[in-house]
């Protein structure tokens, strides 16, 4: 779907950092490697594939050739200057993509040194300390002592950020009752009324009938701002005078969402710092006021984050979740970040269903989250 393929062009931009960071680990201190046929090893779907010489001695060998013989395939051309210095690279473009000449291949060695590698770049990937080290330690315990490409190292690693997140891959879900309350909070300028017009689109195209307040009563410019993605949408949005309170607004939202048989009543609220009380205890306020009308509501509190604030996320999750039962995540942004590691880090610590990613300020920049996807974008893995 061409969708995807956008979304998968705008998440390969973010993936920069981790990217070059593991050919960067391979190229340094790792070796060109004969391989007796190149598209096998490189292709191969899986990385515990043995290598050519299964037996790795506690490598005492970190010295030069591995193999004698200069080049093994004959050549018409009587190398005009095939390779200086046979064993440190393939070349210039054989270094920048961790491979040389065909039929060899660079690879490092998994010890302690490449690893402790690997743990620093995680962690400067904004996976969070404790996520890094624990996917290293996987590595480390499958791996150790094998010699690996920097493909290899990706598809690993892909594959242990795909299990962490594929738990909490879930869209929002939607339940029978009538109307059905989400509360969507954030810090300022996350993404939420952004979000909600992109949601609203995104319901009223499968046949639900949505209805968006717009509870960030403090200005006029968001009011207007989300009459506009209303409009986008073709839903309607109920506002009230600015500097009204946000929880009555709430209240009589859902008095006409009720009366108009709305199935999806959203709810945007201001952003707040989570270093304002006030606003924060307003946020529980709004809460409080819904379930006069509704003792189940809110049915869903999305808290949007912006995958550009990094490690800021995750306090951002524990100060709204203690004041608001936060049900999911949405994170927005993910387009032209190296940040989102950071994922990663949420999922693994608080295991919140995150039900969507912004990858774009378009009505359609919203998308399902699909950890494969998204974990063969973050290690630049092509798919
Ligand atoms: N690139 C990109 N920009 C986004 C995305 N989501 C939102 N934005 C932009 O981020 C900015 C803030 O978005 P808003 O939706 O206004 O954020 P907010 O949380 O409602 O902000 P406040 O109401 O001020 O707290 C806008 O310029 C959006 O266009 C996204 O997924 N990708
Ligand atoms: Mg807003």
């Amino acid at each position: 779907m061409a969708f995807f393929s956008k979304l998968k062009d705008r998440l390969f931009k973010s993936s920069s950092r981790l990217d070059e960071g593991l050919d960067a680990i391979v190229e340094d201190g790792g070796e060109i490697i004969e391989t007796l046929d190149e598209d096998k090893v490189i292709d191969t779907p899986s990385v515990i594939d043995p290598l050519p010489e299964p037996e790795p001695e506690p490598e005492p060998e970190p010295e030069p050739e591995p193999e004698p013989e200069p080049e093994p395939e004959p050549e018409p051309e009587p190398e005009p200057e095939p390779e200086p210095e046979p064993q440190r690279s393939g070349g210039l473009l054989g270094r920048l993509i961790g491979r040389s000449a065909p039929g060899q291949e660079m690879r490092r060695l998994v010890d302690d040194d490449m690893l402790e590698q690997l743990e620093e770049l995680l962690i400067a990937s904004d996976m969070g300390v404790e996520t890094a080290l624990r996917v290293t330690a996987n590595i480390a315990e499958t791996h150790m002592g094998r010699r690996l490409s920097s493909r290899q190292i990706k598809e690993l690693l892909a594959r242990e950020i795909a299990r962490i997140m594929e738990n909490v891959a879930k869209p929002m879900p939607l339940y029978p009752k009538k109307p059905q309350v989400v509360l969507v909070v954030g810090v300022n300028g996350s993404g939420k009324t952004t979000t909600i017009g992109k949601l609203a689109s995104q319901f009223k195209a499968a046949g639900k009938q949505v209805v968006i307040a717009a509870g960030d009563t403090f200005r006029a410019a968001a009011v207007e701002q989300l009459q506009v993605w209303g409009d986008r949408a073709g839903v309607p949005v109920l506002t009230a005078a600015q500097g009204s309170d946000p929880a009555s607004l709430a209240f009589d939202a859902m008095t006409r969402a009720e009366a108009d048989g709305a199935d999806l009543l959203m709810i945007d609220t201001a952003g707040r710092l989570q270093n304002r009380q006030d606003l924060m205890e307003e946020l529980a306020k709004i809460v409080r006021v819904i379930r006069k009308k509704d003792e189940t509501a809110p049915h869903n509190t999305l808290l949007v984050l912006d995958a550009t604030t990094g490690q800021n996320a995750l306090s951002q999750v524990d100060t709204f979740r203690k004041l608001a039962d936060v049900s999911g995540l949405v994170m927005t942004k993910l387009d032209g970040t190296a940040k989102g590691g950071v994922l990663v880090a949420l999922a693994d610590k608080f295991g919140l269903p995150i039900h969507a990613i912004g990858v774009g300020e378009q009505i359609d920049d919203l998308a399902p989250f699909d950890p494969e996807e998204f974990a063969a974008a973050l290690t630049g893995l092509q798919k």
